[in-house]
């Protein structure tokens, strides 16, 4: 049990604070539920919440920003854009992964609401023919990079409490997804109290519990710090941390280029972008103004700014964040030490409560704020902030929204991933139609290269063979 200060000092931290209605039920609770809401409330940093309620932290005019954004320098896609060449920077990459000093952190702490799957998202179904969960996604990539490169990969997961329990008991009932337990770390990121949009007044989720929400992925680094997890990677010899969100199935987990390219410009943090596919797309805006990198969220960006052509009539804001990092554990440290290069983002959100009389209230329109911290905040204040494009279709298939949706569909990321597949196969001599699903596990082959050295040595159907019916290629053929 933490150590908790009495309930008098909170009572009256708490009344000085204007906050006492937090308390309104303590009479009634037992003495379980009397120390749940203590902790909760000894947790909450009540100067912080005051000056985000008084506005006196630093606000971004987003509307002035967009004006002098501009499209950040960029390795493009075809490998212009850097003082080397992409086959140095391929080289510089797979011998940091050969190395062992690279590790991956998944951000897995959303509650995956507007997915309608009320599970961490983590185990979602997402293989189109395997139906294998993003988090075995994730852990077979793991696995391909570890036998082709001869290393082994630090896995680092981060939950939040609504998704913490059940990701665990999952990987000990799936065994790890065939990695090994001991490197494979759960940590757990912090939370952040709702207020009423009105009032500011805290809100209570029941009447021993305040309305708490995961801080953001932006609470990545203090619960990394917090964790031990930085100072264990550092320990290991692990310098630099390939970041990825736990929805993108597509990601190119370790990738040595977008690694070899961080390390040949020095950068502390390199981030991939994609040629966005309309100018108000829900991706970040990564952009250079004010002499640094940074990212203007989709619901920041005004339309005006987000629709600017250059003269090619290309959207000048052509850079979609998704959400890919490679981060210097260095960098990460420092930013743990002050979380003053990570403000907080303010969401207007329905947040259940129960009100003065202990009715528990599900509002119909955003009645609350939530306060949120982003990663990619981090860019500006990283050295040598570096942006490498890549192609949308090769890394990046979101799964966002329940079936039925316009965009980032479980069935939409399910195609991506037939179609990437099916060019390996196709690039490799095999004949696969249109509308046959196919799906190859890394751990037999990482991409188009390795489908075809491993077709060498029997473990695809010879070139010539035509795929007639759904294929899931994760074994040698039988
Ligand atoms: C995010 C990015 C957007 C673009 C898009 C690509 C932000 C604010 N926006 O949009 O720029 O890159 O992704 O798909 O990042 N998460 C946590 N803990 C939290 C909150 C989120 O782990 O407290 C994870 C969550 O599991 C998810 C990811 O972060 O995998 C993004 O979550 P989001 O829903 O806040 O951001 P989204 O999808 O609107």
């Amino acid at each position: 049990m933490r150590f908790t200060a009495s309930f008098e000092t909170i009572a009256a931290d708490y009344h000085s604070h204007g906050q006492s209605q937090v308390l309104r039920f303590w009479d009634s609770l037992d003495a379980e539920s009397q120390d749940k809401l203590l902790q909760q409330l000894a947790d909450v940093d009540l100067p912080l919440l005051d000056r985000l309620l008084q506005n006196e932290d630093p606000t971004v005019d987003f509307a002035a920003l967009a004006k002098r954004a501009k499209a950040p320098p960029a390795v493009r896609a075809d490998g212009i854009g850097a003082a080397w060449h992409g086959a140095e920077a391929l080289q510089r990459g797979e011998d940091a992964l050969r190395s062992g000093s690279v590790g991956v952190l998944i951000v897995a702490g959303g509650q995956g609401t507007r997915l309608g799957f009320d599970h961490p998202k983590g185990l979602f179904p997402i293989g189109p023919v395997s139906n294998r969960t993003l988090f075995q996604m994730f852990a077979d990539s793991i696995q391909g990079i570890q036998r082709r490169y001869g290393c082994r990969i630090p896995l680092y997961l981060m939950t939040s409490p609504a998704t913490h329990e059940e990701t665990l008991s999952y990987l000990q009932t799936e065994k790890y997804l065939g990695l090994d337990p001991d490197q494979v770390h759960l940590f757990c990121q912090g939370t952040m109290p709702a207020v009423d949009a009105k009032s500011g007044k805290l809100l209570l989720e029941s009447r021993d519990s305040l309305a708490l929400s995961p801080d953001g992925h932006g609470g990545t680094v203090a619960a990394l710090q917090r964790s031990g997890a930085l100072d264990a990677l550092k320990m290991a010899g692990v310098s630099q941390l390939f970041y990825a969100q736990v929805d993108n199935p597509l990601v190119r987990l370790c990738d040595p280029y977008l690694i070899g390219h961080h390390l040949m410009a020095g950068s502390e943090m390199t981030t991939q972008v994609v040629r966005k596919r309309f100018a108000m797309e829900r991706v970040g805006n990564v952009v250079h103004v004010d002499g640094r990198v940074q990212i203007i969220e989709y619901s920041d960006l005004p339309e005006e700014a987000a629709e600017r052509t250059d003269e090619a009539g290309n959207l000048q804001l052509w850079a979609g964040n998704i959400a890919v990092h490679v981060l210097d554990i260095e960098f990460l440290q420092r930013a743990a030490k002050g979380n003053e290069l990570l403000p907080f983002h303010r969401a207007l959100k329905k947040v259940s409560y129960i009100d003065e009389k202990g009715n528990a209230i599900e509002p119909d329109t955003p009645n609350a704020t939530k306060f949120e911290r982003f990663i990619f905040d981090l860019l500006p204040a990283a050295e040598n902030a570096f942006v490498v494009e890549g192609i949308a279709a090769e890394i990046f298939a979101p799964v966002k929204n329940a079936e039925g949706s316009a965009t980032d569909t479980p069935s939409a990321a399910r195609q991506q991933i037939c179609s990437l597949h099916r060019a390996w196969l196709r690039d490799a001599g095999l004949s696969v139609d249109d509308q046959i699903q196919v799906e190859i596990n890394p751990r037999l082959a990482l991409d188009g290269d390795e489908v075809r050295l491993a077709m060498e040595q029997g473990l695809f159907p010879p070139p010539g063979t035509a795929i007639t019916k759904d294929s899931y290629f994760d074994r040698p053929p039988s």
